[in-house]
């Protein structure tokens, strides 16, 4: 969950910021207004004096015959690949611009930029007249994909946003700028794709008898059983079993399991893999074997988003470490 925070955090972090930046562009424009040369919008200069008053509507949407440029960006998202697929490799995000001035302004110099795609680069969809100006009336959209990360299934969502900045048109200095909601053109909140089905788990359980030559109970051998689950929606691949008892050698298998028999451990399959081990005097003299198994496997296909599990004695969910009693 540590990235969950971290972006939960950073996102906690820039928003008072931007708004704050807003609010700075906000009384920066109500100051320039007094000063601003009218005459490329004849008439307009009315509605600035009300602009002044009533602020820019994007800030807070008080006025409703105000003379107010705006712009406000939605970010979707959804884990998907270019084909539309549902993906745990890679989340394609949808931004939605509308130019929200309240009477007719166009404005230019839109710039996207994603807090974890950088600035997104153009030509949107919808620019019907194709002069890079964002009309009002028009709605441009932008597309991008990110590559999950590791960090990302760990922590089975991905929480980002965006921001749009433009200018109203021939007006460098009036600026307009907006933090993206996943819904609503009014609101600032992050976009959140769950990706919990992306998270693999695997799940080993070993089990031990210890028996003698003849195949009784006895104190030469112990016979190990692992069985390990993929308790998850995804396919994994590269499973390694190993045991601190025996060398770091994995151990061969799988004895049965593979139902499909394609080598891959697929949502559901338990694998039983089985070993020998030789008991010492030592063990004797102890009066157990103690020891404990550890599996890891990889999502097929992402070398690095790794799944594994500590073995437990007796069921699928603990992490307690195998004692083979060996007192008689
Ligand atoms: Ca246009
Ligand atoms: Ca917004
Ligand atoms: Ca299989
Ligand atoms: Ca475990």
């Amino acid at each position: 969950m540590l990235f969950y925070s971290w972006q939960k955090m950073l996102y906690n972090m820039v928003r008072p910021l931007v708004r704050i930046g807003i609010l700075l562009s906000f009384l920066f424009i109500q100051n320039i207004q007094a000063t601003t040369d009218f005459s490329i919008h004849p008439g307009k200069e009315e509605h600035f004096k009300k602009n002044k008053r009533n602020g820019d509507r994007i800030i807070k949407k008080t006025g409703t015959d105000t003379f107010a440029p705006g712009i406000a960006v939605v970010k979707t998202g959804d884990a998907v690949d270019p084909s539309g697929a549902p993906s745990c490799s890679t989340i394609r995000y949808t931004y939605t611009v509308t130019n929200e001035s309240t009477e007719g302004e166009a404005l230019e110099n839109v710039v996207v930029t994603d807090n974890i795609l950088g600035v997104l680069p153009g030509p949107p969809i919808g620019d019907l007249n194709n002069n890079d100006i964002l009309d009002f009336g028009e709605t441009w959209s932008y597309s991008a994909f990110y590559d999950i990360t590791p960090q990302n299934i760990e922590a089975e969502e991905v929480i980002s946003f965006a921001t749009v900045e433009a200018n109203l048109f021939g007006q460098p200095d009036v600026e307009v700028s907006d933090l993206s909601d996943p819904v609503d053109v009014l609101g600032d909140e992050p976009t959140v794709v769950n990706i919990r089905n992306c998270k693999p788990q695997i799940a080993l359980r070993k089990t031990s008898e210890a028996i003698d030559a003849a195949g009784g109970e006895g104190c030469d051998f112990i016979i190990y059983t692992f069985e390990f689950l993929n308790q998850w929606e995804v396919v994994l691949e590269n499973i390694t079993l190993t045991d601190t008892q025996e060398s770091n050698d994995p151990i061969p298998g799988p004895g049965s399991g593979d139902i499909n028999n394609n080598g891959l451990l697929d949502p559901n399959e338990l694998w039983t893999y089985s070993a020998q081990y030789v008991i010492t005097q030592d063990d004797i003299n102890a009066g157990e074997v103690i020891n404990q198994a550890m599996v890891e496997a990889n999502v097929l296909g992402q070398p690095n988003v790794i799944a594994n599990d500590v073995s437990d004695d007796d069921s699928f969910a603990g992490e307690d470490p195998k004692e083979t009693n060996l007192i008689r």
